[in-house]
C-alpha cells in the first residue's frame, strides 16, 4: 500500500502562480501578503526576480478562472493560487460572481490536472472580511500552505 501526502518543507522544484482579483484590493492584498509571507517561510524565493512565482493582477473574481486557465495551459506552474474577495452585502450579482469563480476554478483545476487553490472570501460585511484577511488571522497564509501541499503532493503522485 502506497499512502501520498503533500510535505510543507521541501519547495524545491515548484512553481507557483498567484492570481489577485483587485475588486475589494483592500481585502485581497493583504491576502496576497500573507499568501507571500507563507511561501516566503517555506522556501520559495518570493523576490521580484524570482523564478519559483509569478503574481498575475485581474480585475475581479470573475476572471479569475481565464487567467487560471492561461497558466494552467502554460504547463509551467505545479500549482495556482487564486485570491479574491466577493461581499454579499455590496454585490448584488454576489451568487453570479461567487458561482463563476468557484465553477471556473474547478473546472481549470480539473481539466488541466493542475491544482488550483480557491482563495476567495465570500463574506456578509467587509469587516468579516478584513477580520479574515489579518485583523484576526490571514487565510491567505492558510491558502498557501494548501498550495504547498498539493503541489508537492501532485508531485509524488503517479503521473497520468
Ligand atoms: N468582483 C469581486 O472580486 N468582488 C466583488 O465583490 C465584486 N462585486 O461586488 O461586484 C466583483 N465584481 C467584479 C467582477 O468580478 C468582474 O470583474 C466584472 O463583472 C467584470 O467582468
Amino acid at each position: 500500500m502506497a499512502t501520498f501526502e503533500g510535505r510543507f518543507s521541501d519547495a524545491s522544484g515548484l512553481r507557483i502562480g498567484v492570481i489577485v482579483a483587485r475588486f475589494n484590493d483592500l481585502v485581497t492584498a493583504k491576502l496576497l501578503s500573507g499568501c507571500l509571507d507563507c511561501l516566503k517561510r517555506h522556501g520559495i524565493d518570493v523576490s521580484d526576480t524570482s523564478s519559483q512565482l509569478d503574481v498575475a493582477w485581474v480585475p475581479g473574481s470573475f476572471e479569475l478562472p481565464i487567467v487560471a486557465q492561461q497558466m494552467a495551459r502554460s504547463r509551467q506552474y505545479q500549482v495556482l493560487i487564486t485570491l479574491g474577495a466577493v461581499i454579499r452585502g455590496d454585490t448584488p450579482h454576489f451568487d453570479v460572481v461567487v458561482a463563476e469563480a468557484s465553477k471556473g476554478v474547478a473546472t481549470v483545476a480539473r481539466d488541466n490536472a493542475v491544482p488550483v487553490i480557491f482563495g476567495v472570501l465570500t463574506t456578509d460585511t467587509m469587516q468579516q472580511a478584513l477580520e479574515r484577511a489579518g485583523i484576526k488571522s490571514n487565510l491567505g497564509w492558510s491558502y498557501a500552505l494548501e498550495a504547498l501541499e498539493m503541489g508537492s503532493l501532485m508531485k509524488a503522485l503517479p503521473s497520468a
